[in-house]
């Protein structure tokens, strides 16, 4: 977004072609100065007004869309910076591929993703604010502030990667209704907490315990205070694992208010909903948990593959566990020209959920042959990797940069959209830029 710091009346008043450009992602025609939506930005709009507009692409360029008319809230969430805002109620935003360039994500460049209203927690005393252990599996209710969990437990940091399960999305056809995510819903900052293991070992969790679930305090869009936004878990396993925390910093300094302040989970290498923000309570289930967002299409696929488009019964969708092998170009920045008589230095991450990526590969052909990347290991289990590549070109002319990373058990990512589902999760196609070489 060009100027995220104007409300949306004032982008279209000043400039309505850039403004479409910047809500919708529109193309312009240079002659007429119509703004035409591409694909994703029909999307996104469908979505912004919860049904789909036919015709829209024929709709006139310089409109304010009805949903984001009602106010002129600025586009601009505080501590972000350069973020695609895709939806302002919930906040919604993702990052750009070349924005993801650093290492360790850096705060300003975490995705948000929102299920519901984030608690107001400007005035807070971080230290004070209150965690509660509860449900049917634990031996005894327990409720510990931050300033315990400090005090009481082993300190751990590592780098780990938050992806939404619904990062690709916009790619889907027929599309998948929710934010129309492109590439940007990854992030892979440093965290600092305790381990949820340590601190479920002092609460004592029963031997019929099987699931281990969060609350957050962020209310529903609806208002309505019985209502809660999203209330998600992992198997015990998973939870038990060393990298699992409860963390209260991100990048030695405090957790972004939109990422979760002052306290949030961090369970990597599972789609982002596991990874409670602004936790409140933890609970430990005798069942898989049943919180809003387990059921129904919500972060599960269907058990079996389906063809596109294929309405799924509620008992034949499966939860998502490990996120699929996954890659990003993030320099340089798709678009770019370059001198054809010098090698072009590209790189980005890869990411497995889970697992390991073993090998990243590189093509300018669309995938008619490929060229081992240069790839590193992981800081630490669940972070991303860095890959790079010195490209040559053969002649002048138009090409892309595919990069295509492979697990350790073999599994590379698809070049074409993979298996269709219903709230389109899951889409780890390859990424590209585009290159002009002169
Ligand atoms: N309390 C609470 N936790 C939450 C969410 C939420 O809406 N409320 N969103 C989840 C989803 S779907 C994702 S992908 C991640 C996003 O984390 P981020 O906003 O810090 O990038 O947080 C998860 N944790
Ligand atoms: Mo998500």
């Amino acid at each position: 977004m060009t100027d995220r710091k104007k409300g949306i009346h004032a982008l279209y008043r000043d400039d309505p072609v850039k403004a479409d450009a910047a809500v919708w992602g529109r193309r312009t025609d240079p002659v007429t100065r119509r703004g035409f939506l591409k694909g994703s930005g029909l999307a996104a709009m469908s979505a912004a007004v919860g049904a789909s507009i036919p015709f829209a692409h024929l709709m006139p360029g310089g409109l304010i869309p009805a949903a984001l008319a009602q106010n002129d809230a600025p586009f601009e969430i505080p501590g972000k910076e350069g973020l695609i805002v895709l939806n302002d109620r919930p906040v919604n935003a993702e990052t750009p591929a070349h924005l993801l360039d650093d290492r360790v994500t850096p705060a300003k460049r975490l995705f948000v993703r929102n299920n519901g209203v984030p608690p107001v927690t400007g005035s807070i005393d971080a230290d004070a604010w209150e965690l509660t252990f509860g449900g049917e599996s634990v031996e005894r209710e327990v409720t510990l502030t931050i300033a315990d969990l400090k005090s009481r437990f082993e300190h751990h940091t590592y780098q780990l990667q938050l992806e939404c399960g619904g990062n690709g999305r916009s790619e889907f056809v027929p599309p998948a209704s929710g934010n129309q995510w492109t590439t940007g819903a990854i992030g892979c900052p440093r965290w600092t907490g305790v381990r949820l293991r340590d601190v479920l070992e002092h609460v004592g969790v029963k031997t019929d315990a099987v699931y281990v679930a969060y609350y957050g305090a962020d209310t529903h869009v609806s208002g309505d205070p019985r209502k809660v936004p999203i209330s998600r878990g992992v198997p015990l396993g998973k939870a038990l694992e060393d990298e699992s925390l409860i963390a209260w910093a991100m990048n030695g300094e405090d957790i972004p208010p939109m990422n979760g302040y002052p306290l949030r989970l961090v369970i990597a290498g599972w789609p982002g909903s596991v990874a409670g923000k602004w936790l409140k309570s933890i609970v430990v289930r005798d069942r898989v948990h049943d919180g809003p967002k387990m059921k129904g299409a919500s972060y599960r696929v269907p058990c079996e593959p389906v063809a596109p488009g294929t309405v799924v019964p509620d008992e034949e969708m499966c939860i998502i566990e490990s996120m699929p092998v996954k890659s990003l170009v993030t320099f340089p920045k798709s678009g770019i020209e370059h001198d054809v008589a010098s090698l072009l230095a590209v790189r980005g991450h890869a990411w497995a959920g889970d697992r390991e990526v073993s090998a990243v590969h590189v093509s300018i052909d669309f995938g008619a042959t490929w060229t081992q990347a240069a790839l590193e290991k992981p800081v630490n289990r669940l972070a991303w990797q860095h890959w790079q590549a010195a490209v040559e070109f053969p002649q002048r002319g138009y090409y892309e940069v595919w990069a295509r990373a492979t697990d350790d058990t073999g599994r590379a990512q698809p070049m074409v959209l993979p298996r269709w589902n219903p709230k389109g999760y899951l889409n780890n196609a390859c990424h590209r830029i585009a290159v002009q070489a002169v």
